[in-house]
């Protein structure tokens, strides 16, 4: 700490800290328009001048050194911060003053008595309505530059700039053209910033940052599409959403949040959202009551048992509900029907983390928390896209990474983060095993390795180092395409890094060979010792949805009860049978492939999908569709009528993460808060209150009536939640797992004693590689790799309706300048994709993003039909599908 003088009182400041800080910290409020305390500082616009010893001084860039004297009340000191705001507000239009009075500017005038008056700009600049998020009004730029630094400096994308001279400067897009052309990744960064109001978020919202608190007060709330799980303040007027702020104190996004938790809300209000019950009659869906749907539902499923036993049920609950709408989905189907055939899509996405992680390290997820990775002086960056799928989390390491920590990515993809890389390694598609086998080789070859960590906490060091005789650097180039002194140069990278951390996803799993994949990844984090111990930061799986660690934590998985206990382990299901006072049977359930195969055999007479687009987003879809229509009853909890409720027999509209109370986990086990903030539409309901109402048909209740209660009594079912309660996350706001007793802070890094396998060892894995399920032939010369874009999230049924289609308002098949020749396919035409077990049609997008002979695409247009190409082929552990390795053959189609 240092400690200086302000107005004659002592003030304590850390280290580094300018004199602002101090002064601030004093309790003396100093206009600061070119200053926010995210962002490095400008020092341009003196609007912040004190005497410093003496000397006038502007307080943002000048360091708080110890036993510096500062005056910042004397008359002449108000004169002169008066003077230079009075210079840049003479410059602006009246406008600048007169509007709602929320802007920065609007409230430093208000506090040196500068009125409206002094606002005598002519204006005329003109503006850039362009985007449909951010509109800017060039009149009221004062060229502070806060914009152009948040946009670098936390947000990582570069965008923006100043242009022109003198009092001409203002900002603009970078690529020069309309804002909506630009680079612009809508993060909404810039106008939280904007002292001004220059930027703005057009509509009812105009003038609310997150450092103006409306009233009324904004419901706290988490974000509900990806696993990052940033806080957000949700503003709304009449019932509606008018806008929603990153929360400034959130624990993982701090102030900052993306696209889609962001804007991505206008779904909440589209015409086309499900209001009333639907039920098939005559083949057609027609509005019902809740009383007629629900009474349809419980007698479907009375018959489904009656015909063919509880196992003739299954339920597919939604990784986008709530812990507690989880944990009641998979005490329904044990309970009320008596079989364990429930699944979430962890099953299409991380259940190779969870088999890989559990059986290397002991417990199913990420092994330490992000602001600990944060910290990490070399980052193994694996088969993840956080730039565009973990937004949050991808500026953070940016930010990370231009701070000097090394980067190694490994991704057949020239993705964001890549261009930031120190190595890139670029394996083909389905090739980890070999690759990551490779970069262990060269830990053990060359010293690496931490000897004593593996005497004493590892086992299986004999079996993999024979292994690893197999995989040397040159082999590993022919079968990965990796060059093999790019292999060595990442080896090295990882292996002398005081503190690294591993960061992966999907590119790692959704493989034939996904789990081997992330335990043989995980081997790189236990050669290095650099997992449960001060050596590193572990490995880290970037987990997809909103709430699929929690899905599969509240025990919405065939084999596994909540907190993980086996269905097969008697003395995890006698906790759940005297908690629930019924047997729970002690077979495995299926797997969601295993469903589908079951409804086509005939053996599934009724299936319940809640929240899960199974026609869209499972791969093979053309059997998918089969499967529901030869199963007597499908059920769909939805928002929209998706693909999956055009097929079904019941569609029971639902209340989405806006409109519910409860809770979600992050990607880092973190447990926070899920608060309503706008009523659901019409009639639908939570899915909370649905799986009541329809046990409650069938004669059961449920008990636990409100999602506190079922969070309570999932932690008398499971020990590692028992500490949790909503009380304590509302006062704690996030609470990571385990977390076993409520007086105790949960484990945020695991492993620092022992590892939770059975003998508390790292268990290393000696799996060889095994070659993908699919390879491309003369028909099929190309290898497709699916995965995601920023401005869509999966099915794309909540962002393609809003101001995200705007963004990204085609499908998109990337490909190779190369490839594009030899195909003959130009750059914007409609081409056919084909594939062994379908077709689609994309609008071919020429450029070097992808490898030769890979083509790209994303899955959130489902009329495009990109899972019909997917195969079923899928991990040979978990069942994960194989969505990154499918051969395909392209034609224009225009
Ligand atoms: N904008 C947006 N964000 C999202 C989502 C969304 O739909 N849109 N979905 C959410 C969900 S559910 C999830 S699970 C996450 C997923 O987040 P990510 O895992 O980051 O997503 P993907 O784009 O599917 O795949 C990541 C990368 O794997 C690479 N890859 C493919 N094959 C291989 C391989 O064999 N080896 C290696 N090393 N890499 C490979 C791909 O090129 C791709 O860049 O995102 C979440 N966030
Ligand atoms: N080709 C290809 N396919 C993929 C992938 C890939 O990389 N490539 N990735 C896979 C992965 S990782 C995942 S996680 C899956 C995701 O696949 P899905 O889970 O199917 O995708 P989402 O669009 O997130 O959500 C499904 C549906 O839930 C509805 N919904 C939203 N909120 C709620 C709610 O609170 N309750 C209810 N009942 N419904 C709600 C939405 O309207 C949407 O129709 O896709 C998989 N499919
Ligand atoms: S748009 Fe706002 S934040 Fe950006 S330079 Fe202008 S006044 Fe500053
Ligand atoms: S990064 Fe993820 S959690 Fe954060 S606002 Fe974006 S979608 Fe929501
Ligand atoms: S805030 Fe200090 S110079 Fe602008
Ligand atoms: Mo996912």
């Amino acid at each position: 700490m240092t400690r200086i003088e302000v107005d004659g009182a002592a003030v304590d400041v850390p280290e580094g800290s300018s004199l602002l800080t101090a002064v601030r910290e004093a309790g003396i409020e100093l206009p600061s328009l070119c200053y926010d305390d995210r962002l490095s500082p400008a020092g341009s616009c003196r609007t912040c001048l004190v005497r410093a010893d003496g000397k006038i001084a502007a307080a943002c860039i000048t360091p708080a050194a110890s036993g510096t004297r500062v005056e910042t009340a004397t008359d002449g000191l108000r004169t002169l911060r008066r003077e230079a705001v009075e210079v840049i507000v003479s410059a602006l239009p009246p406008r600048a003053l007169a509007t709602d009075g929320r802007s920065e500017l609007a409230h430093a005038c208000e506090s040196l008595g500068i009125g409206p008056e002094t606002a005598r700009g002519a204006g005329g600049r003109g503006g850039d309505a362009s985007h449909p998020y951010v509109h800017l009004d060039r009149d009221l730029c004062i060229a502070c530059g806060r914009c152009v630094r948040m946009c670098a400096e936390v947000q990582g994308t570069f965008a923006l700039t100043l242009v022109g001279r003198g009092a001409d400067t203002v900002v603009a897009p970078g690529t020069g053209g309309p804002w909506a052309e630009s680079d612009c990744v809508a993060c909404g960064g810039c106008v939280d910033t904007c002292p001004t109001g220059a930027l703005t978020e057009p509509g009812p919202a105009t003038g609310l940052t997150s450092a103006s608190r409306p009233s009324p007060e904004p419901t706290r709330t988490t974000c509900g599409y990806c696993g990052v799980g940033c806080s957000l303040d949700v503003v709304t007027a009449g019932g509606k959403v008018t806008a929603v702020l990153p929360a400034r104190d959130g624990p993982v996004n701090q102030g900052h949040a993306c696209v889609k938790g962001r804007f991505a809300h206008g779904y909440l209000t589209s015409p086309e959202r499900l209001t009333r019950p639907l039920l098939r009659r005559d083949g057609r869906l027609e509005p019902v009551g809740w009383d007629e749907a629900l009474a349809q539902v419980a007698r479907g499923l009375r018959a489904a048992v009656d015909a063919g036993g509880p196992d003739a049920v299954a339920a597919i609950s939604s990784a986008r509900a709530t812990n507690e709408e989880n944990y009641l989905v998979q005490k329904f189907m044990r309970v009320v029907i008596g079989t364990n055939n429930v699944d979430n899509c962890s099953r299409l996405c991380h259940s190779p983390s969870a088999a890989g992680l559990t059986a290397s390290l002991g417990l199913p997820g990420g092994t330490d928390t992000f602001d600990d990775v944060e910290k990490a002086d070399c980052l193994l960056v694996v088969g993840a896209n956080p730039v565009e799928a973990h937004p949050v989390v991808g500026a953070r390491l940016l930010g990370r990474v231009l701070h000097g920590a090394k980067l190694v990515v490994a991704d057949p993809r020239a993705v964001g983060l890549a261009l930031h890389a120190d190595v890139h390694l670029r394996p083909r598609p389905g090739t980890n095993v070999a690759l990551f086998h490779g970069l262990a080789h060269v830990l053990l070859a060359e010293g690496l390795a931490d000897e004593e960590f593996l005497r004493e906490r590892v086992v299986g060091l004999p079996e993999l180092t024979e292994l690893l005789a197999d995989y040397p650097p040159q082999r590993v180039a022919d079968i990965t395409g990796v060059p093999a002194a790019d292999l060595v140069a990442a080896a090295r990278l990882y292996g002398r890094a005081r503190r690294p951390a591993i960061l992966y996803g999907l590119g790692v799993t959704e493989h034939l060979h996904g789990t081997d994949g992330v335990r043989s990844l995980t081997n790189l984090a236990i050669l290095r010792g650099a997992v449960g111990t001060d050596r590193g930061y572990g490995v880290n799986p970037l987990r997809g949805q909103n709430n699929v660690q929690g899905a599969s934590d509240m025990g919405a998985l065939p084999d596994f009860l909540p907190g993980y206990g086996r269905v097969s382990d008697p003395a995890a299901r006698s906790r759940a049978e005297a908690v629930w006072g019924v047997p729970v049977p002690g077979r495995p359930g299926l797997r969601i492939p295993a469903m589908f195969a079951a409804a086509r055999a005939g053996d599934l007479r009724a299936l319940w999908v809640i929240g899960e687009d199974v026609c869209a987003t499972d791969p093979d879809a053309n059997r998918v569709a089969r499967a529901l229509d030869a199963c007597p009853l499908v059920v769909c909890n939805e928002l929209f009528l998706s693909e999956t409720a055009r097929h079904a027999d019941v569609v029971l509209p639902v209340a989405s993460w806006l409109e519910k109370d409860g809770s979600f986990v992050n990607f880092d086990r973190r447990f926070q808060r899920v608060r309503p903030a706008v009523s659901p539409p019409g009639a639908a309901r939570s899915d909370f209150d649905v799986v009541h109402a329809v046990a409650a048909v069938m004669g059961v209740d449920l008990g636990c009536a409100t999602p506190a209660d079922a969070l309570a009594e999932c932690g008398r079912v499971a020990p590692v939640f028992a500490g949790l309660s909503h009380d304590r996350l509302d006062r704690e706001s996030a609470v990571p797992w385990p977390c076993p007793d409520p007086g105790r802070p949960g484990e945020a890094t695991l492993y620092a004693k022992r590892f939770a396998t059975p003998d508390g060892r790292a268990h290393l894995a000696a799996t060889p590689y095994l070659p993908p399920g699919e390879q491309p032939d003369d028909d099929y010369p190309l290898v497709l790799v699916t995965g995601r874009r920023w401005a869509h999230y999966n099915s794309g049924s909540m962002t393609r309706r809003g101001g995200n289609l705007e963004l990204d308002p085609v499908d998109f098949l990337d490909l190779h300048p190369d490839d594009a020749t030899r195909y003959d396919v130009r750059d914007g035409a409609h081409v056919t994709v084909e594939s062994r077990h379908g077709r689609a049609c994309l609008i071919a997008r020429v450029g070097e993003q992808t490898a030769t002979g890979q083509v790209f695409c994303s899955f959130h247009f489902p009329t495009s039909g990109v899972n019909r190409l997917t195969s079923d082929h899928a991990d040979t552990v978990t069942s994960c599908p194989e969505y990154k390795v499918t051969a395909v053959r392209v034609a224009s189609s225009s």
